[in-house]
């Protein structure tokens, strides 16, 4: 099967395997794991912050940031395909008591003048705005990435109104790589950054929230009420590790196969994409001219050798991953032609 339903169906590489086996481990609930340890501070460094926790997936690390920006009652501003508020199973109200705010964008970018319009400041009626969230690269409108400017534009305008502001950089890794830039300065603007070491960076486990050290602390102790207190979590941060410093060097590769796909994509008939747009690993492509829905696309796919699951009726996302070659996106374009055939 090639599999391009995401970049988190990666296996552990030989090299990760090796370290998960020799890792040096300890319980850290107590903080006590070396390798755990070892993990948040390198993923500190990176993110060019005080502190970082190892949680054991981005939607708990989103929760946790959320929680830690916001009080119950309050509104979060973000864009209306974000991941926090389509794909978390409402844990923004769920644990933070909070409402998305949601404004619709073309491409998952939120612009400061859209974001400063819907800041609502205490009132007799409003909730007021507690956080402003911003996806990078973002998911669903097709990996797209921030311009450095629009992420500070955004910052400066917030924090002139005492608002802070959360990246769900759950692929920042690809941002970084396609704008090339360290990960630091795509993140020095914001209050806090989630990041996924399990999506693009090919870790089996795992993401990393990364800010303040006062609020990281408080984050610990949240991620203990939310079940993430790990114990000999060191098996798992010493994949991390290896995915922290090995992978991002290679993601060019899954962006440049992306870009292939788009560009065989747009060749299919009935197929609509835009292979220029198209600028990291995740490929979002209308199906709706092949007169199928995606569910039957995907199933006729599926005895193809091929697994690529639909976002809607209309909409399909394919995702590149180290585990995914040329020669394999070359064999899914050729599936995707028979899928859609008449
Ligand atoms: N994304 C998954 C699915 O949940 C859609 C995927 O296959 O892409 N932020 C962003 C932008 C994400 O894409 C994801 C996962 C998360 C947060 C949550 O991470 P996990 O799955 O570790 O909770």
């Amino acid at each position: 099967m090639i599999d391009l339903r995401s970049d988190t169906v990666t296996k552990p590489t030989p090299a990760m395997r090796r370290a998960m086996m020799e890792a040096e481990v300890g319980d850290d609930v107590y903080g006590e794991d070396p390798t755990v340890n070892r993990l948040e501070q390198r993923a500190a460094e990176i993110a060019g912050k005080e502190a970082a926790l190892f949680v054991p997936s981005g939607t708990m690390g989103n929760t946790i940031a959320v929680k830690l920006h916001t009080e119950h009652g309050q509104e979060v501003i973000c864009d209306s395909r974000s991941h926090v508020l389509d794909y978390e199973l409402a844990m923004m109200a769920w644990f933070s008591g909070c409402l998305a705010r949601a404004i619709p964008t073309e491409e998952g970018i939120l612009a400061w003048d859209q974001v400063r319009r819907h800041i609502r400041p205490p009132h007799a009626h409003y909730a007021p705005t507690g956080l402003i969230e911003i996806e990078n690269t973002h998911n669903m409108a097709g990996g797209t990435v921030y311009p450095m400017s629009v992420i500070r534009e955004i910052c400066d305008g917030a924090h002139e109104r005492g608002l802070k502001v959360h990246m769900d950089g759950a692929r920042v890794f690809n941002a970084a790589a396609a704008m090339n830039v360290q990960v630091r300065e795509i993140v020095a603007p914001v209050d806090t950054v989630m990041f996924c070491l399990s999506k693009a960076l090919g870790a089996p486990v795992g993401s990393m929230l990364a800010g303040p050290a006062g609020l990281i602390a408080k984050g610990r102790l949240y991620r203990k009420r939310l079940g993430g207190g790990m114990r000999q979590a060191g098996v798992l941060a010493a994949a991390g590790l290896i995915a922290l410093e090995d992978t991002p060097q290679r993601l060019p590769e899954d962006h440049a196969n992306a870009r292939f796909l788009a560009e065989g994509l747009a060749r299919i008939p009935g197929i609509r994409i835009d292979a220029r747009k198209v600028a990291t690993n995740i490929v979002v492509f209308d199906v709706s001219g092949t007169g199928r829905a995606s569910a039957e696309i995907s199933a006729r796919l599926k005895a193809r050798g091929v697994l690529i699951n639909g976002i809607n009726e209309r909409l399909m996302r394919a995702v590149t991953h180290y585990d995914a070659t040329r020669a394999d996106c070359a064999q899914a374009l050729e599936a995707v032609a028979g899928a859609a055939a008449k």
